[in-house]
């Protein structure tokens, strides 16, 4: 049995205080804490072999490019692309998404065509597809979400139709906690020859995820929610589709060669990587794969389950509280409303006990329109989280309703 309290451990930044009470640290779902291993790589790195990559002949800078295209095959395997090829280091997931509506977008799109997204997006998988509908003059439908916060595949079939060119859907909703049927949608839109980018932010920390079986074709997340480092992200993208989209943006280490008439683009996947990329973030990013892997995404997926079921019961039992957001199919997210308190002040009530947790839209203002709410207070787990975390967040919400009303 995999001992979590041991991997708890491994945080540093969780032994430390805040406002005098041990930190509780339930916001993953914006960031996750780093373990241990994973600030060394990034130290290691730095003392021991920072070099720019694919440039120098020297041992340095080849030490360094073989450790950066380690980290791309190691994150080929992760979700099993075909091809490292295929895995594109960008900042994040905001980056990935706006590089296939930029570069995609522009180059297959035209006027009359339709793009979908769900109405529980986050802003990142919303605002790129408005700019290019603008520019464009193209359709951007709405798949709408039920009262618990769930897409009807009905629905979705009945939107579909020829002229919709590419389904770009969230696999987990961070807002909500929805785990989407991301292969299924993926299939319904390839009947009618529709493209899917699956929005994978919230899903690859917690669940296995396998590209070829999901069948999609660009898959786009953040190596910060997954133990990783910030400013370091991936886009997959099938191979084909790679190869026949233009750069996103221009710069060293895309091209092959370059004169003042003509530049000839390099291969896949340089061609999308402009500019010295995030050494130390790729190397970072490696590592948090195998910490991932060591514990293993069944076990991560089933202790964080047992962690929202018994925090669910819990918040559930608080008068006046509502979780908005019951999927049937839902990961490590809980978020909820208490009658007559504002979010902000519970939070802020609740960093003076520790507590960090996240009051706000969650950067997806449709789903808190849809539940006619201004924000919500979320909780969002991450495999250091235990269920004296839980305990301890209740005692503080009934401590601070009764100074609140
Ligand atoms: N998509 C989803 C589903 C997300 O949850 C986030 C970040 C993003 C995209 C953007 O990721 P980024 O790494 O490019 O910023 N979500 C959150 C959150 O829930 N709280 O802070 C950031």
């Amino acid at each position: 049995m995999t001992d979590f309290t041991k991997i708890r451990q491994q945080f540093p930044i969780l032994k430390q205080t805040e406002n005098g009470q041990p930190l509780v640290y339930l916001d993953s779902g914006a960031s996750s804490q780093k373990p241990q291993l994973v600030i060394d790589a990034i130290s290691q790195y730095y003392e021991k072999e920072n070099a720019n990559v694919h440039r120098g002949v020297y041992g340095l800078s080849e030490r360094a490019t073989v450790a950066f295209e380690g980290a791309r095959e190691t994150t080929r395997q992760f979700i099993n692309a075909k091809k490292s090829s295929e895995i594109i280091f960008t900042r994040g997931t905001t980056e990935s998404i706006n590089l296939v509506a930029s570069s995609w977008g522009r180059a297959n799109l035209q006027q009359g065509d339709e793009i979908i997204i769900t109405e529980m997006e986050h802003h990142s998988n919303i605002v790129p597809w408005q700019m290019l509908r603008d520019e464009l003059g193209i359709v951007l439908s709405i798949l709408r979400i039920n009262e618990r916060g769930e897409i009807s595949l009905d629905n979705l079939q009945q939107m579909l139709s020829a002229k919709t060119k590419i389904l770009a859907i969230t696999h987990m909703s961070n807002a909500l906690g929805t785990i989407n049927p991301v292969k299924k949608m993926t299939s319904l839109a390839n009947k009618v020859g529709a493209i899917v980018l699956v929005d994978g932010a919230q899903a690859v920390p917690h669940m296995q995820v396998d590209v070829q079986d999901i069948a999609c074709d660009f898959y786009a997340f953040s190596a910060h929610k997954m133990y990783g480092s910030t400013g370091m992200g991936v886009l997959y993208g099938k191979e084909q589709l790679l190869e026949a989209m233009p750069p996103y943006q221009g710069g060293g280490d895309m091209i092959y060669s370059v004169t003042f008439e003509k530049t000839q683009y390099n291969v896949l996947p340089y061609k999308f990587e402009a500019g010295t990329p995030h050494i130390s973030g790729a190397i970072a990013l490696a590592t948090a794969i195998d910490f991932i892997q060591k514990i293993g995404l069944e076990n991560i997926a089933n202790y964080e389950n047992k962690l929202l079921e018994y925090a669910t019961h819990a918040l559930s039992k608080i008068d006046n509280l509502r979780i908005i957001g019951q999927a049937k199919n839902k990961g490590g997210v809980i978020s909820f409303v208490i009658d007559g308190v504002h979010s902000h002040d519970m939070a802020t009530l609740m960093d003076q006990d520790g507590i960090a947790l996240r009051a706000g839209h969650h950067c997806a203002m449709p789903v808190m329109q849809k539940f006619q709410v201004s924000s919500t207070i979320r909780i969002s787990f991450g495999v250091y989280n235990n269920f004296e975390d839980i305990d301890k967040l209740v005692i503080s919400i009934n401590e601070a309703l009764g100074m609140l009303i």
